[in-house]
């Protein structure tokens, strides 16, 4: 027997309301999904400014992504507040409902281009507690993964769920009760940035790229798709972790990625399946954020590979 989100969204012990919000972020998911799959055939790229064959300007997928999701948040009455990685200011709706939507409508866009695996990531608050919550706060939060298959993944805080996009536009459960390996040997970071990390990530991944002949004693594999959601995904299948460290370019922007819609929603998933998440020296869902673009170190996934990495850390 098959279980659907909605009726997996009925048997959660939350308020329907909170079920609500994330059942309007899984139609959003949906309907974007079935844009990207047919993209290039109606002429879109990720690319802002780019012309279709009938010489029409196209919106960038990224901006007709974060219009579906204003769309289905705007009709759902329980969300007044949209933060979105695509508006810089945040949206307050007409209605006055209690919930705070923040999302990254179409992250690692970059990799549209080239068909690989992109994705929304949203995380809910209370809306009631302004704008600039820490990550402790979060009610729920979930990606999608638009990839062979559209993965959806969503969290309340106890336990994450997997569903799956069907041929009929409905999420079905594929996956209950994820849990990130403790241990793993593959770890995800951009190592073309080496020359701008610090001595704890060079340390950290010096003892990886070691393997067997180093004090990590086991050989170590390297994943990087670019797109902090395919990466994400992978560890939450099979363990791993996933490393956007502060480095010596990114310090003086805080980081690379966002705290409000990647880093929390994230790290809140990841713990939920029993992983952990730092920014080296400090928890990210403990970050009281100072703006909702505000970026962060983001370090996460199996338990283990972090402990290691806030070792090297502590000793700096
Ligand atoms: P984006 O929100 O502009 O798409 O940037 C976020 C993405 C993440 O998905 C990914 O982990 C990271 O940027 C990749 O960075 P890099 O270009 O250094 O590989
Ligand atoms: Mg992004």
């Amino acid at each position: 027997m098959i279980t659907t989100l909605a009726q997996w969204l009925a048997g959660q012990t939350v308020d329907p309301k909170l079920a609500s919000v994330v059942a309007s972020m899984a139609a959003a998911s949906a309907e974007i999904a079935g844009i990207l799959r047919l993209a290039p055939i109606a002429g879109q790229t990720g690319l802002a400014g780019h012309t279709n064959v009938q010489g029409e300007a196209q919106k960038a997928l990224d901006v007709i992504s974060n219009d579906i999701v204003l769309n289905h948040i705007g009709q759902n009455s329980e969300i007044s507040i949209l933060v979105s990685e695509e508006l810089d200011e945040a949206v307050h709706l007409e209605n006055q409902g209690q919930y705070m939507v923040a999302t990254d409508p179409l992250d690692g866009s970059s990799n549209l281009d080239v068909n690989v695996t992109v994705g929304t990531i949203f995380s809910v608050l209370d809306a009631s507690k302004g704008l600039l919550q820490p990550g402790t706060a979060q009610l729920a939060a979930g990606y999608a993964a638009y990839g062979p298959a559209t993965s959806l993944v969503i969290t309340f805080g106890a336990g994450v769920a997997v569903f799956t996009l069907d041929g009929a536009g409905q999420f079905v459960l594929t996956l209950d009760k994820v849990a990130v390996a403790a241990a793993s040997s593959e770890y995800a970071i951009n190592t073309a940035r080496e020359r701008f990390w610090d001595e704890a990530t060079r340390s950290y991944v010096a003892e990886n790229v070691a393997g067997e002949t180093g004090p990590a004693g086991k050989r170590y594999n390297m994943r990087w798709v670019g797109s902090m959601v395919a990466d994400i995904h992978r560890i939450l299948m099979r363990g791993g972790i996933f490393m956007y460290p502060l480095d010596s370019e990114t310090v003086s922007k805080g980081g690379r990625l966002r705290l409000l819609y990647e880093a929390n929603p994230m790290a809140m998933i990841v713990e939920a399946a029993g992983g952990a998440s730092t920014t080296g020296s400090e928890k990210i869902l403990e970050l009281v954020p100072t703006g909702i673009h505000q970026r962060v170190p983001v370090i996460l996934g199996s338990a283990e590979e972090v402990a290691r990495v806030e070792g090297w850390y502590a000793k700096a």
